[in-house]
């Protein structure tokens, strides 16, 4: 049989009208956008399908027959699921198997259905992204934003759709409040789940030559728990002669703040708390009200899961945040969750963290490092 095209305001559309003229078998041979492709996009567009009604035994027909049966079959299966007795514990293994094989072909079908394939270069970055730790409603919105970016053209290259999807992401990198030569004195205040790299960020910013290493920097310090408490801090600035100051209190803090009213910085250093720590917020935020000055900034693992950094930054944003910094960049591959968070938080990113060398294993909170790094581990992924 010839060819035939149908046009619809949805791909479905298009479809629904050329099944309605030819029947249920039918093959589609092309589908495009008129005047624009815009299957990515939600303007209101055109489509069109050109298709052929199939041969009772062409690959689709059989195809859609053998789906059909397995949807039969599983609908035998589940009316007679109290029926059914498995002889072994192998048998019962083999019954799901088949029945989580059938659902999932079904589902891709019904996915197919709903959305044409993405063009290739476009699906490519997609799955990249997705496996970076982006969320998924995130790779959709960029994908979605790089195809407008890209005059909605299907044929491109992977690069161009990456380089796009980079661009749309650069706003979110933008400089805060850590700017080094602010008039008067700087103050940080470093706050975060426990062990997310507090007081080892600290020591770089306090020793980094680019950073507060040559300033006149003091370190107060709001941990006053255990026995161990402090124990890195006072190593440290006993080796590099930096002041430090241990507090318990507010009238403490506000006594320190005092006396190093002359250096350049103070670095405040608090202790990591879970966030159901009774009244732990309460007590962050009574040293933080003391002064509009102390920036306090979140500091978080790049090695947590997306949601849990999400929750943190939750809880933690009951403080007036200034700017997030995350640590242990070097512990994931998967740094396109970074992108997802600061989406979503919308918080200067000051600093990634990178190691455990102090001082050198901080750099700038700049779009390019996470790219950077995507980059490369894409590339590894290549080869
Ligand atoms: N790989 C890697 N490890 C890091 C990095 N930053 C900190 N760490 C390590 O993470 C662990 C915890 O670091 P700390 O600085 O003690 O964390 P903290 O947030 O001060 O911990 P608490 O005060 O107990 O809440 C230490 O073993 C550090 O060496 C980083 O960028 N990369
Ligand atoms: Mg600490």
């Amino acid at each position: 049989m010839k060819h035939k095209e149908y046009i619809g305001e949805t791909f479905q559309e298009a479809v629904e009208i050329a099944k309605s003229e030819l029947g249920e078998d039918i093959v589609i041979i092309e589908s495009s956008e008129v005047e624009s492709s815009g299957f990515l996009s939600g303007d209101k567009k055109s489509y069109k399908v050109i298709v052929s009604k199939a041969s009772a035994e062409s690959p689709e027909i059989l195809k859609k027959k053998n789906l059909r049966k397995s949807v039969k079959e599983l609908k035998i299966i589940d009316s007679a699921e109290d029926e059914i007795e498995f002889d072994s514990k192998e048998a019962a293994m083999r019954g799901t198997v088949y029945i989580g094989k059938e659902l999932n072909s079904l589902n891709r079908y019904i996915k197919q259905l709903i959305f044409p394939e993405l063009p290739e270069a476009y699906q490519n970055i997609h799955d990249r992204l997705l496996k970076s730790g982006m969320l998924r409603q995130d790779v959709q919105f960029y994908i979605k934003e790089s195809f407008i970016d890209l005059n909605k053209k299907t044929r491109v290259t992977q690069n161009k759709v990456l380089e796009a999807v980079k661009n749309k992401t650069k706003h979110l990198f933008y400089p805060g409040r850590f700017t080094l030569d602010k008039p008067g004195k700087i103050i940080k205040a470093l706050i975060g789940p426990t062990g997310s790299g507090k007081t080892m960020t600290l020591m770089k910013l306090a020793m980094h030559p680019e950073i507060f290493g040559k300033k006149k920097t003091a370190i107060i310090s709001t941990d006053c728990y255990g026995i161990g408490a402090n124990a890195s801090l006072k190593s440290f600035t006993k080796l590099t002669t930096t002041p430090l100051a241990i507090v318990k209190n507010v009238d403490e803090m506000n006594q320190q703040l005092e006396k190093y009213k002359n250096h350049d910085a103070i670095l405040i250093d608090t202790p990591g708390r879970s966030p159901y720590f009774p009244d732990y917020i309460k007590e962050l935020s009574s040293y933080f009200n003391i002064s509009e000055s102390i920036d306090p900034i979140l500091v978080l693992s790049s090695s947590q899961d997306v949601h849990d950094i999400l929750n943190y930054y939750k809880f933690y944003s009951k403080i007036a945040l200034t700017g997030v910094i995350f640590t242990k960049t070097d512990e994931t591959a998967r740094l396109g969750k970074i992108i997802s968070v600061i989406k979503k938080i919308g918080l200067p990113v000051d600093f990634f963290t990178t190691g455990q060398t102090v001082p050198n294993d901080i750099k700038s909170g700049t779009s390019d490092f996470i790219w950077g790094k995507l980059v490369k581990y894409f590339n590894s992924e290549n080869k």
